[in-house]
């Protein structure tokens, strides 16, 4: 047991004028959207490492939390756990996500740190079986600790190749067994940090035979869950090889994964591949490969992977409109891979970087949500291609080059542009956020 939130309230939605800090204004979970209510479309997820293993470091200090679950032992693991399910029976939020290194302590060998895995996932089944917050996603930490630091799969020593690949199983297994809707890999240290050092052919081809390792593994064992790839340009390393969604894409395709595996995308890895969050969410969309999000915002000055908890509602409508018109969350959710900052040391800091979030996605939804029933934005989108629905404009696409070319003759075309209509679809915009 826990009184670390003692005297905060569970949060009930309020509505947008209610003056209690402890209430939700806009996350009403059962208020229906599109025809679903707002708990099945968002599909909040709170995010093991950041909210209940991070110490509050940054490059230049350590710690500056002092939470009582800090330690190496299963007591330590297990308090952390009872702390993390009454965040979530405060927050109400339907899911968690973990890595193995989150949840249990590190053992003096495999054998050991596995043992700890093990004891760990019993601890969270009977409380998901006491609790309504299930797993979203399960992960395993490729990236910490020094065996890693020159890579997981892509490392050039095999050996490491097979301490990854038991540590992946253990947390599939792990994922499973608690009945996880997804696994993902991010591949933090999958990258260089020297092209001198490094074979970048071997380094690919091992990483595209990991990943078909581990969706032959997910058949094998039954899994129903979604392979999910987290894209990140850099930051650990200096390149890494699920740059972008297009990127790992391409990757996917090489090695005849695209239908099997899916993306996890998050905001502030689109900021630092130099895209924008919606433009990510789009593009999977259009490939089919679209997962799950990982929602953050990156200071936009410091231009790093910041992991701040997002606010700005304006600019999530935007993402949040992607996701509806992709047809939402399959397995997918809003996993808050983000982290409170270094000063902000309450129990209450934690419940209310959580609770603002929630009502700024919420906010985000229904503008979206309000803007797609509206059907004027995707009129205007339509209209714009409208051309394409002739028929000689399809035969072209059926056709030759030649083909193509001859209508600018027979037809006498000479094309005049037209509007792009930028201001007026974003004045639009605006109305609903
Ligand atoms: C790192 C990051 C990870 C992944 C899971 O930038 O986003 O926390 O989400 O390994
Ligand atoms: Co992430």
């Amino acid at each position: 047991m826990t009184d670390f939130f003692a005297g905060i309230p569970a949060l009930r939605y309020q509505g947008p004028d209610t003056e209690n800090e402890f209430a939700f204004r806009h996350y009403n979970p059962d208020e229906v959207l599109l025809g679903r209510r707002m708990e099945d479309h968002l599909r909040f997820a709170v995010a093991w490492w950041h909210s209940l293993a991070w110490p509050g470091g940054d490059p230049f200090g350590g710690q500056t939390f002092q939470r009582p679950w800090f330690g190496d032992s299963l007591d330590h693991a297990r308090l952390k756990a009872d702390v993390g399910f009454a965040l979530f029976d405060i927050l109400g939020v339907p899911f968690y996500c973990f890595h193995d290194a989150d949840i249990r302590p590190e053992g003096a060998s495999f054998a050991e740190t596995k043992a700890n895995l093990d004891a760990m996932v019993d601890y969270l089944a009977e409380k998901q079986a006491r609790h309504r917050t299930k797993l979203l996603w399960g992960t395993a930490n490729l990236f910490s600790h020094r065996r890693w630091m020159a890579g997981a799969a892509t490392n050039p020593d095999p050996d490491v190749y097979a301490y990854a690949a038991a540590t992946v199983k253990a947390n599939m297994d792990a994922t499973h067994r608690l009945g996880g809707q997804n696994y993902v890999l991010w591949g933090g240290r999958e990258g260089y940090e020297t092209l001198l050092n490094t074979d970048l052919r071997a380094e690919r081809q091992h990483a595209g035979r990991f990943l078909q390792q581990v969706v032959d593994y997910k058949h094998r064992i039954g899994f129903q869950g979604t392979i999910l790839i987290e894209p990140k340009p850099q930051e650990p390393s200096k390149h890494q090889y699920d740059y972008d969604v297009a990127t790992v894409y391409g990757f996917l395709l090489e090695f005849g994964l695209e239908r099997e595996v899916k993306v996890n995308i998050e905001q502030g890895h689109a900021i630092l591949a130099g895209h924008s969050f919606e433009h990510e969410i789009a593009l999977a969309a259009s490939l089919g490969i679209f997962g799950s999000i990982d929602m953050n915002r990156n200071d936009y000055q410091s231009g790093w992977d910041t992991d701040q908890f997002p606010n700005n509602h304006a600019e999530m409508a935007l993402a949040f409109y992607e996701i509806l018109r992709a047809g939402g969350y399959a397995t997918g959710g809003t996993n808050f891979d983000a982290k409170i900052r270094r000063q902000s040391l309450d129990p209450a800091d934690l419940v209310l970087a959580h609770a603002g979030a929630m009502d700024t996605c919420a906010r985000a939804l229904k503008s979206a949500a309000a803007m797609l029933q509206d059907g004027r934005l995707e009129a205007l989108r339509a209209e714009r291609y409208a051309g394409w629905q002739t028929p000689a404009a399809q035969a072209m696409l059926a056709g030759g080059l030649e083909d193509a070319a001859a209508r600018v003759t027979a037809e006498g075309i000479e094309p005049e542009p037209r509007s792009g209509r930028q201001e007026r679809l974003e004045n639009l915009v605006n109305r609903y956020v």
